[in-house]
């Protein structure tokens, strides 16, 4: 709520405070409404309710210079008490940012907030949680303000994390569309923190404009391998676009780098309708996002708000991510038909920039059949190879996007899309079927056997990293792809597979069929007929549309 002060002063001060005010340059997108209307969502939808409020602190200046120069923060300090020329001049030094006499307190609050997040996340108050904080943070540099950032929140966050906590490796994770240059450039040469980033580029016409956001900047000295950027060239992405580079790239990265912590950048202008974004993914996608993070660092995650700037968008994508942090499951993820052209070459473009400094990329193991253009499997025969082929795609792209970039923008606000539905999470999250002789574990609760149910069947894998690549890789895209209305798993006793890898099996296929999942067990005295049960039960749940064997 202190957030709203710079501009809701308006609402209740002395007339000649209102005639200072209001010349003050503001802009027209980074507005408060989208702090109120995402909480109101979440106080509309009862997620709020079933939150822990955790108040929001100032960062001290420590806390700022683990990040800001001292020079920057200290010229930061000066603007509430500057006058209206003087802040003008001082904003026109950075790129797209406003600066109010409040944004210097408003910005301490951002940082603090998440500071305040990754403290009760540390310390176990909270498993997770996600701040909605504004001014957002990700653009911001060293000494730098930019794109309406004062401080870089998050990049604040994990340095304290490391000081504070001594966590090893963080994780952060930007979803925003725009490019976190300034959490690059912090973590450029640092190989504790990885840092990903999707970003709307279109071969650097797209603002930052910077040749340091494509693919090939792959981080520095010890921190080369840390710094994975994806290039959007294309505007217009889709839920498959955004899921493929998730199951391809960030997520093998990401269970190899085994992080303690995961931070977000959590922007939501890579949704549809953001005027910034123009892109095409639905709020729901964010439901997937966030839980197939939440396996990682043993389900430590912080969200940050970034952007988001489309009023009906942002808080149905800010709903989707706390629902999911909840525990809640994700709903059907809509209309996947694989990665488009663009999507394509920039996965492969990244796989390859960053083949050398992960194993879990070092092979092409994704040698799958036919012409699955509208699949989100990757099949290496239709990645685009030669240079040459690549500049003819950018050519034949950049005259296609003047003719639509126009059209685009008109369009991108109004664009509409159905209202994600109600998830509604059944009473009982978990239920065991066990053997009459057997005591039901504590948090458990005893159910007779008819409940429930799809089926992984999996066996014989005893090598984990390879067992990693086939479940993210393949099983992954391929569970999405087929969307079941149940996930039955069987764990044989000859599986091979160790409690932490199956532990992971199960968490990220809870991403499909709505959560509906089913575990089958055997113990080792009745073997065969444990398999002839998963068969005798799929037959049985004959009546459900989707179901497969893997
Ligand atoms: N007219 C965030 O989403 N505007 N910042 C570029 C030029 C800057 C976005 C358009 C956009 C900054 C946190
Ligand atoms: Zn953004």
């Amino acid at each position: 709520k202190n957030n709203n002060f710079y501009h809701n002063v308006f609402a209740f001060s002395a007339p000649i405070l209102l005639c200072l005010y209001y010349f003050f340059p503001v802009c027209k997108i980074e507005v408060p409404e989208r702090l109120t209307v995402s909480h109101e969502a979440l106080i509309k939808t009862g997620l709020a309710d079933r939150c822990i409020s955790v108040p929001v602190r100032e960062a001290t200046d420590a806390d700022i210079l683990l990040v800001h120069s001292e020079e920057y923060l200290e010229a930061v300090k000066k603007t509430p008490y500057m006058t209206l020329e003087d802040l003008q001049e001082f904003t026109l030094q950075y790129g797209d940012v406003y600066f109010h006499p409040n944004i210097y307190h408003c910005a301490k609050l951002a940082a603090g907030a998440a500071l305040q997040l990754v403290d009760s996340v540390m310390t176990g108050k909270v498993r997770n949680g996600m701040a909605l904080v504004r001014p957002p943070g990700h653009h911001s540099m060293r000494s730098a303000a930019s794109g309406f950032c004062v401080f870089n929140n998050v990049a604040i966050a994990a340095q304290y994390a490391k000081q504070q906590y001594g966590v090893k490796r963080v994780l952060i994770v930007d979803w925003d569309v725009h490019h976190g240059q300034g959490v690059q450039y912090c973590f450029e040469d640092d190989p504790s923190v990885l840092y990903f980033s999707w970003h709307r580029y279109e071969h650097q016409k797209f603002w930052p404009q910077l040749k340091e956001s494509d693919y090939n900047s792959v981080g520095k000295e010890k921190g080369a391998g840390f710094n994975i950027n994806v290039p959007w060239n294309k505007v217009g992405m889709k839920n498959s676009d955004y899921l493929s580079v998730f199951c391809h790239i960030l997520l093998p990265v990401a269970y190899e780098f085994s992080p303690d912590l995961v931070l977000v950048c959590a922007g939501f202008d890579s949704a549809i309708g953001d005027p910034e974004g123009e892109m095409c993914a639905s709020p729901d996608i964010f439901a997937h996002l966030t839980h197939l993070l939440m396996n990682l660092a043993g389900g430590k995650l912080c969200a940050v708000l970034e952007g988001g700037y489309n009023l009906t968008s942002l808080p149905q994508s800010v709903c989707q991510t706390v629902q999911t942090l909840l525990g809640d499951p994700a709903p059907r993820p809509a209309n996947l038909d694989g990665p488009c052209e663009s999507a394509l070459e920039s996965l492969h473009c990244v796989r390859s920039a960053h083949r050398q400094y992960w194993s879990c990329l070092k092979h092409m193991t994704f040698i799958f059949t036919a012409s699955s253009n509208n699949s989100l499997l990757l099949s290496p025969a239709e990645l685009p190879t030669s240079d040459v082929t690549t500049k003819r795609i950018k050519l034949a792209e950049e005259e296609e996007d003047k003719l639509k970039k126009v059209e685009e923008e008109k369009n991108a606000e109004e664009e509409v899309w159905p209202e994600p539905p109600k998830r509604v999470a059944p009473a009982v999250r978990t239920a065991l079927v066990l053997p009459n002789d057997v005591a039901c574990p504590d948090g458990c609760k005893h159910v007779n056997t008819s409940q429930v149910c799809l089926l992984v069947l999996l066996q014989g894998c005893s090598d984990v990293s390879g067992f990693a690549q086939a479940v993210l890789g393949l099983l992954l895209p391929l569970g999405y792809e087929y969307d079941p209305s149940l996930v039955l798993l069987a764990r044989t006793p000859d599986s091979g597979l160790c409690d932490s890898v199956w532990q992971q099996l199960t968490g990220l296929l809870q991403g499909i069929a709505q959560g509906h999942t089913l575990v089958l067990m055997q113990v080792r005295r009745r073997r065969r007929g444990g398999s002839i049960s998963v068969y005798l039960l799929l037959h049985f749940w004959g009546g459900l549309d989707r179901w497969q064997v893997f």
